[in-house]
């Protein structure tokens, strides 16, 4: 999967929009996650998933910041995330529809956000975007 100039333009400026509030994004779009499609929080048994937990910013950080590692390496995401992939596909063994879920709840909450720059063209370009990320997590099951 390849990005087109005006794609990347697209996920790299949204992506410094983003940048200054990974957590509170993150947290937000983990608790659309969970809140949307409950049988998500499975894999979170250990988290406090109360409204604005410091788990919730926390782990909502980490994944937001995964994101931007691969919007920085457009053209290598592959590699770049590669040892979030084993440990996602080997180690979690996230069912890999559920991608597709938290994909759709960041892109809510980027909306909600930023609804000026968040229009049609960016938002393909992020479900295009996340969408290879999400492949990339996936890549390695057995
Ligand atoms: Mg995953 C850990 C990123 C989808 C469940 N996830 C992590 C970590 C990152 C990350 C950066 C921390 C790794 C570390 O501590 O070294 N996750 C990430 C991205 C995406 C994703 C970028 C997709 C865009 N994760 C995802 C989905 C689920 C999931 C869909 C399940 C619904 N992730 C999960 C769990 C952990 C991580 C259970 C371990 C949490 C912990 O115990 O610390």
């Amino acid at each position: 999967m390849t990005f087109s100039e005006a794609e990347k333009a697209a996920i790299t400026g949204m992506w410094a929009k983003i940048a200054p509030h990974t957590d509170s994004i993150g947290a937000e779009a983990l608790e659309r996650l969970f809140c949307c499609f409950p049988q998500t929080k499975t894999y979170f048994s250990h988290f406090d998933l109360c409204h604005g937990s410091k788990d919730l910013h926390s782990h909502g950080g980490k994944v937001v910041k995964a994101i931007g590692t691969a919007a920085q390496h457009l053209d290598s995401i592959d590699s770049a995330l590669s040892t979030l992939s084993d440990l996602h596909a080997q180690k979690l063994r996230v069912d890999p529809g559920n991608f597709r879920l938290l994909s759709h709840s960041i892109q809510v909450t980027m909306a909600v956000h930023f609804p000026n720059d968040f229009n049609a063209c960016t938002q393909a370009a992020w479900d295009k975007f996340l969408c290879k990320v999400s492949s990339v997590l996936v890549s390695k099951y057995r």
